[in-house]
């Protein structure tokens, strides 16, 4: 699998081109291991039964089993992770599906704005278009070379490496386009819209 393309997310490179002092963002700090977080259970999901559900403003909704979803084009991201409680982990190394993939399943249409990316058990994350399809995002299935293990998303989690990692839910189901931003799971209970860490964009005071 030497032909899969290698993306750098530019947060990683943005210290070295002297356009920022630091790799880490304010309030974090670094750790080497990589903590388990989320809310609930981890889902015993079996591949046989899985599938990937592209729906909401498109113009043909599609469903993929799971092999069909690892038929489709590979990218590997290097990227930082960055949690809003408080520990950054840096360089990893993922593998998967690019989100923009997605544009060559479905047409979606002009009304739609956003994203809720759907995942296992009702857990849910919203998404600018812009944020969503930005060229460092991906459905990732490996981490290092390695298939995740079910505490981190096991068959399939989003990676959005520019935002806290909240938004990068774990055993994604689907994705819904919808026309106005509207909060998620963790959005609903006081994380921010949006997510930055370089803006610490942490809790929202809505
Ligand atoms: N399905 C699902 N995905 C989720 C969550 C969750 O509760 N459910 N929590 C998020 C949060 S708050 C964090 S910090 C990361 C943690 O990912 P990790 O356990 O792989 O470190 O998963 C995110 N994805
Ligand atoms: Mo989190």
């Amino acid at each position: 699998m030497n032909d899969v393309k290698t993306i750098k997310s530019p947060d990683t490179l943005r210290v070295k081109r002297g356009e920022r002092q630091d790799r880490i963002p304010p309030g974090q700090k670094l750790t080497e291991k990589w903590p388990v977080l989320h809310h609930g259970t981890v889902p015993s999901i079996d591949t046989e039964s899985w599938t990937f559900r592209v729906f909401g403003l498109v113009e043909e909704e599609k469903i993929l089993s799971f092999d069909e979803f690892m038929a489709l084009p590979r990218v590997r991201v290097f990227s930082d992770i960055h949690c809003v409680t408080t520990w950054s982990k840096l360089g990893n190394l993922w593998e998967g599906v690019s989100t923009s993939v997605i544009k060559d399943l479905v047409s979606v249409r002009p009304e739609a704005g956003f994203v809720m990316v759907h995942a296992w058990g009702g857990f849910t994350t919203n998404l600018s278009l812009k944020d969503f399809f930005a060229e460092d995002c991906l459905f990732a299935t490996e981490h290092e070379g390695k298939p995740l293990t079910p505490e981190h998303g096991w068959p399939v989690r989003l990676v959005v490496p520019r935002l806290y990692f909240w938004k990068s839910a774990k055993w994604v189901t689907g994705v819904e386009f919808i026309k106005e931003d509207a909060p998620g799971f963790w959005e609903s209970h006081g994380y921010h819209m949006h997510g930055d860490p370089w803006k610490e964009e942490r809790y929202s005071r809505r």
